[in-house]
């Protein structure tokens, strides 16, 4: 195996990525070749769909799959080596499919099939065995000698950018939205990585129209939750059990929320929110269930210690699940993309098991303290209170915005951001979103010009938000978005918010601080790019930080 997709890649002096039998992540050698040939067959099916949809034709239910295929390999996604095998194997005859289509097309306008090579021609092998021994063949720098270091960077950008947009793309197809220009983009870019493109300058431009198609997944997945659920309204959120048989549920995933909360309707079983869950309690439809009753822990690196605690079962969403240890393993279940040998998956969006297993567990014996903090600060609610916000910009009543957002991880530099919130002076607004904000979620900011000074946007996807409320401000002051008193300071995990940060790149947000470190995929000729391009940088120490911030606005 050689994986180098997250901020947790195992890093020498010698060179950076898990390689051996497992990563850090604890995804083994097996799992990580046989999510190596998923996307590589997944190429496949991408040059085909992407030649088929030049003569017209397209398959709505194979750019489907790519989406889901390709979300199950995010880190902390899918570690079920079985799976893999049955998902390459339905990737394969997909691409049969799409190869008639492709061919079909050509035909019927009197055009000869191209006959395409690479990964449209790679079979693979029956059984785990046969595709191990494939693994090399689909390896992310397999040609690293003949591209060079620069291209297999920036390929792997282009890479890990397709997999958080399409997981964010699956999150809004879920609940309905889906948009064209989302599958075209996924279809070229899987064919120009099928074409072993090398050219640096096409590859990141190709990187940037990733970005582009981010940002309308984040606009799909923002109008599939506030058009199934309302929008985000602030919200006080009890953030200590309460006495009473109870689950927790972790991951992004709104609507497996939404049908677990309807499964467990007057079963006198409380719901708790887990991670990137938090923002489910600002939404009108999903509050309006009593028994959604608090948060319980903190971002997902905690998950081991605080699930072996919590007295229920408990649901693993989306990312981002860790080994699930034997305290717990009994009473932690599987949706959507999420896998683990031996853990029990729900498949079909009935959650009445995990009900039951509710029952049958002790829960909750008393009440703790009781103890609140406020979210739910969306586009709708910010702009809302628009005039005010500007008003108190003129009057200097606040000096600059913050935005602190992204993942968390276990790096111990990600204090940074804790120390960054606590140090931002008190004529500061401080934005968050994603589930970096645990980190400082609970201290008392105060509030500001009759706002909280800490005002909580939702998850990482809801950088959607932040730009809407950006660029609407930046209308009101007849400026442009590099020219507000904002300041981005990015936390990055995993290919999420690659995505995210190519959404930023693309909309030509500069300035962006990105840590704790820079991704391990990026040659010193690409961090070069980004910085004398795009402006980005990487973290110096939190109060410097906030000093140049300020300076420059
Ligand atoms: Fe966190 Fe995990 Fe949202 Fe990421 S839960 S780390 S960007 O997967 O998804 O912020
Ligand atoms: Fe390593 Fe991250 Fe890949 Fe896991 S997902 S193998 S931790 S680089």
């Amino acid at each position: 195996m050689f994986c180098y997709q997250c901020e947790q890649t195992y890093r020498s002096d010698e060179g950076a990525g898990c390689a051996g039998a497992k990563g850090m992540c604890g995804k083994d050698a097996a799992t990580a070749d046989l999510q190596d040939i998923l996307l590589y067959v997944c190429e496949g099916v991408g040059q085909y769909l992407h030649r088929a949809r030049q003569l017209g034709a397209t398959d709505i239910e194979a750019d489907r799959f790519i989406l889901f295929a390709f979300f199950t390999t995010l880190t902390n996604v899918n570690f079920n080596a079985a799976k893999f095998v049955e998902l390459i194997h339905q990737a394969s005859q997909i691409r049969d499919r799409a190869k008639a289509l492709y061919e079909n097309a050509a035909r019927a306008a009197a055009k000869i099939p191209q006959t395409v090579l690479g990964p449209a021609a790679f079979v693979p092998a029956s059984n785990m065995a046969g595709l191990s021994a494939q693994a090399s063949e689909a390896a992310v720098r397999k040609d690293a000698a003949i591209l060079g270091e620069d291209a297999v960077g920036a390929r792997a950008l282009i890479l890990y950018g397709l997999k958080g947009v399409c997981a964010y793309a699956h999150h809004a197809r879920v609940l309905g939205e889906e948009r064209d220009a989302i599958y075209a983009t996924v279809e070229h870019a899987l064919d120009m990585l099928a074409r072993e493109e090398r050219d640096v300058a096409t590859l990141l431009d190709e990187a940037l129209a990733l970005g582009r198609a981010n940002f309308l997944a984040m606009e799909a997945l923002d109008a599939a939750n506030t058009g199934a659920f309302g929008s985000p309204t602030p919200t006080s959120v009890r953030v200590t059990p309460i006495k009473g048989k109870a689950i927790l549920v972790s991951g992004h995933d709104l609507k497996d929320l939404h049908a677990i909360l309807e499964a467990t309707k007057d079963k006198g079983v409380n719901v708790y929110t887990h991670g990137e869950m938090l923002p489910a309690h600002s939404y009108p439809k999903l509050k309006a269930y009593p028994h959604l009753a608090g948060n319980y822990g903190g971002a997902w690196q905690d998950q081991q210690k605080e699930f072996a605690e919590f007295p229920g079962p408990i649901v693993m969403t989306s990312n981002c699940l860790i080994e699930p240890q034997p305290r717990y393993r009994g009473r932690i279940f599987t949706a959507g993309p999420v896998g683990w040998a031996g853990v029990r998956h729900i498949a079909d969006e009935n959650f009445a098991v995990v009900a039951q297993a509710a029952q049958a567990l002790p829960g909750f014996t008393e009440d703790a303290p009781e103890k609140t903090i406020t979210i739910g600060f969306g586009r709708d609610t910010v702009l809302g209170v628009a005039d005010k916000v500007i008003d108190a910009v003129k009057s200097g009543a606040i000096r600059h915005f913050f935005l602190v957002g992204g993942c968390d991880g276990a790096a111990p530099g990600r204090n940074y951001y804790s120390d960054f919130a606590d140090e931002a002076p008190e004529d500061t607004v401080i934005l968050t979103l994603g589930c970096g904000k645990y980190r400082f979620n609970k201290h008392d900011f105060g509030t500001i010009g009759g706002l909280p000074r800490l005002l909580d946007m939702g998850q990482c996807n809801d950088a959607y938000s932040a730009l809407v409320v950006a660029t609407k401000l930046a209308e009101a002051f007849g400026v442009g978005v590099n020219e507000l008193p904002l300041s981005l300071i990015v936390s990055w995990f995993e290919q999420k918010a690659a995505a995210v940060l190519l959404t930023l790149l693309a909309l030509g947000v500069r300035n962006v601080r990105i840590g704790p470190t820079l991704p391990a995929f990026l040659t010193p000729a690409l961090v070069d790019v980004l910085v004398e391009k795009f402006g980005v940088q990487p973290l110096g120490d939190a109060k410097s930080d906030i000093a140049a911030s300020l300076a420059r606005a």
